[in-house]
Order: C-alpha cells, then sequence, then structure tokens
C-alpha cells in the first residue's frame, strides 16, 4: 500500500520576523506544491528519493528513529528523514522502514518554504502510512524541530503553521503568542488584483549566517529589557527603550514591533474588503526591513523600486531575507507590463535578470491519487 500528499510553498503577506517574538504574521498557501508518496519498506531502512536534479536517493538504517539524536545526514535528504525522526520522537515505536518519493515544483532557496512544503507532505503522508493521532498544529511543531535539530537551522514555526493551515483565498493571521490562527480572506480577485512573485535570483541559507544572528539580537534584546517576548511592546514604547539598547538592536526591536502593528492593520484592512487599501503598508514593511532589519539585499530594494515606481500597490521582500524573492501586489491587468517593467529596472540596476510570476493563494495539505 503506498499514499501521496502534497503540501504547498508559503508567501507571507506581511509579518516577517516576527514569529521567535511572539508577533503577529500573515501568510498564505503558495500555489506550488511538493508531494510525497509512501510506502512501508521490506528491509530495516528508510530511503528517500526525489526528482529534483542533484537530490540523489538516500538510505538510512531505520533504527535511527529510536535515537533521542537525529541521523547525521547532508543536504536535502536531511528534511525527509528528520522529519521521520522528529514524528518518531513524538509518538515512540509508531514509525516504521518507508519508502518516500517526492516531487516538487515548489522553488528552492527563494523563500517560499520550499523545507516546510517536504516536511509538511512527508509527515501527512507518513501519518496516514502509519496511523499517527496527530493534528495540524502538531505535525507543524515536528516540522519545526525537524528543521531546527534535524537540519540545524534555528527557525521559528511560521512556515510549517502555514503549510499546514492554508486556504485556498485566504490568509492565515497567525498570533505567536498563542499560536491562534484564523483564516482571512485577501479579496484580491475581487479588487482586481494578484500578487507577483519576483525572484530575484540571489540564494539563502537559515542553518548559517544572518538569520540566527538576527535571531539572537532580539533575543538579547528581549532580555536586557527583562521582557517575555517583544510582543509585550508597542509602538509608543520605542522611544522608552531605546536608550536601553544598542543602536542596531534597537533597529531589530522597530522593526518587530512595528511589523507586528502593519500586519494588525492588513488583516483589518483584508476583513473589511480593502485589499486595495493595504499596499502602501507592505512597502512600508520593505523599507523596515532593508533599514531596520538589514535582511534585505541590493536586488530585492531594486525589484521592490522598480515595482512601486511601476505602478505596483506595493511590494515587499518576504520570508527569512538575505536573498531570495519579493512579492509586489498589483492590478492583475496589468500584471505582464508591471513585470516588464520590474524586470527592466532591476537589469538596469546590474542584477541579474528577476523570474517573476502570478502567485495565487492556495490549500494546504491534501491527499493526492496514487500516482501509479
Ligand atoms: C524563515 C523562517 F523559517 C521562519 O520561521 C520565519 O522566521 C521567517 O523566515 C521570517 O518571517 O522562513
Amino acid at each position: 500500500m503506498s499514499t501521496t500528499w502534497s503540501a504547498p510553498g508559503r508567501v507571507t503577506l506581511i509579518g516577517d520576523h516576527t514569529d521567535y517574538n511572539a508577533g503577529l504574521s500573515l501568510p498564505f498557501g503558495l500555489d506550488r506544491r511538493t508531494s510525497v508518496t509512501v510506502r512501508r519498506a521490506d528491509e530495516p531502512i528508510l530511503r528517500v528519493r526525489s526528482d529534483s536534479p542533484g537530490a540523489g536517493p538516500v538510505s538510512v538504517p531505520a533504527r535511527v528513529l529510536e535515537l533521542p539524536e537525529p541521523p547525521a545526514v547532508d543536504g536535502w535528504a536531511a528534511y525527509p528523514i528528520g522529519m521521520a525522526w522528529a514524528l518518531a520522537q513524538a509518538v515512540p515505536g509508531a514509525i516504521g522502514p518507508f519508502e518516500a518519493t517526492v516531487t516538487s515544483d515548489v522553488p528552492v532557496g527563494i523563500g517560499v518554504s520550499s523545507s516546510a512544503a517536504l516536511e509538511m507532505a512527508v509527515g501527512t503522508a507518513l501519518a496516514e502510512l502509519f496511523g499517527l493521532d496527530l493534528g495540524p498544529a502538531e505535525l507543524a511543531a515536528a516540522g519545526q524541530r525537524a528543521e531546527n535539530v534535524a537540519v540545524g537551522a534555528p527557525t521559528g514555526i511560521l512556515d510549517q503553521t502555514a503549510v499546514m493551515f492554508a486556504r485556498r483565498d485566504h490568509g492565515v493571521l497567525i498570533d505567536f503568542a498563542d499560536l491562534a490562527r484564523r483564516a482571512v480572506p485577501l479579496g484580491l480577485a475581487a479588487a482586481g488584483l494578484g500578487v507577483l512573485i519576483i525572484d530575484s535570483g540571489t540564494r539563502h541559507e537559515h542553518g548559517t549566517g544572518g538569520y540566527g544572528q538576527r535571531r539572537a539580537e532580539c533575543a538579547e534584546a528581549t532580555s536586557v529589557l527583562g521582557l517575555t517576548s517583544l510582543r509585550e511592546l508597542g509602538v509608543d514604547d520605542l522611544d522608552r527603550v531605546r536608550p536601553r539598547l544598542a543602536p542596531n538592536v534597537f533597529r531589530r526591536v522597530r522593526h518587530v514591533v512595528t511589523e507586528n502593528a502593519r500586519t494588525a492593520r492588513v488583516t483589518e484592512l483584508l476583513d473589511a474588503g480593502r485589499a486595495a487599501e493595504i499596499g502602501d503598508l507592505l512597502t512600508a514593511s520593505h523599507a523596515s526591513m532593508r533599514d531596520d532589519f538589514e535582511n534585505s539585499v541590493p536586488a530585492i530594494d531594486a525589484a521592490v523600486a522598480a515595482a512601486v515606481d511601476a505602478g505596483a500597490l506595493g511590494a515587499r521582500l518576504f520570508g527569512g531575507g538575505f536573498g531570495g524573492a519579493c512579492l509586489a501586489l498589483v492590478p492583475t491587468d496589468r500584471a505582464e507590463q508591471l513585470a516588464a517593467a520590474i524586470t527592466a529596472g532591476v537589469v538596469a540596476g546590474g542584477h541579474p535578470d528577476p523570474v517573476i510570476r502570478l502567485a495565487a493563494a492556495a490549500d494546504g495539505p491534501r491527499r493526492e491519487p496514487d500516482p501509479g
């Protein structure tokens, strides 16, 4: 017997670097998916294979599932095998030997969470194959554990939560203070709007580098200010706390605090059917990441500027940053024209040709027909 499940990538409409600060985020599921077919294996192994270039098959002994430490697996296979290990930690003894085959059209390394799509597709498929009694929030938590412990990337739980609770034509408002979630209608089609995803061609890697440093700076601010999380601060508190923080740490805090406020306001506008009014908040979010969180790169700043100059309602870097993609909110009937203008602006700035496509908000994990 085999079973196939797929899961979408993730786009953050607004609310980045708020998840590990107990803040707010409003992501949606990308209409690109990763599918995983799993079947029980006859031998005591876990074998994973993928149709992606350079992602060769990997096998490890099934007994790694019983160990308290994750198996040392390099490259792409750390995600599916790490996910199986995290599930085995959550439900000891429930998972046995298996083979998994992965196919995906979620772009890797551009910030649309190909890793969470893979983790959640593996998680939902293994949950069915082995009859695990785990809900979507528990699968998301296992995915974060896989990523933090098995892969070694110090990420929050935004991506896995967004993927698990994604809903067509909706965003998912997530309050990371208590992990409460609510579907928010995007209302883009009714407003004649669409979201362009602009891949800058610069790649990011969250296992190393800037992401962990930013997380540490937020943790430092939390500790210096004697808080449980930065969520305890509102925009009105910023002037008061500023003298107690190093200038760069203060800027990180200002991004997080103002991003929570922008996310709440975008949600209010969308709830009121006023999607056409969120653009300036998206662009303000970009400025906050560029200047305060300092996780943008010149090619993305150029794409955002070109998008706004060409008539996008708003544009912003999204995801972890330090490379990757940005989004632009555009009138759908001018999307092609705007994409051409963005490309021209980016290339004129000496950056590589971006890859641009219109995205739609897609559903979360679903069972797929047997590929045969
Ligand atoms: C990455 C991380 F995985 C998320 O947890 C989140 O912090 C995001 O960057 C920024 O919002 O995708």
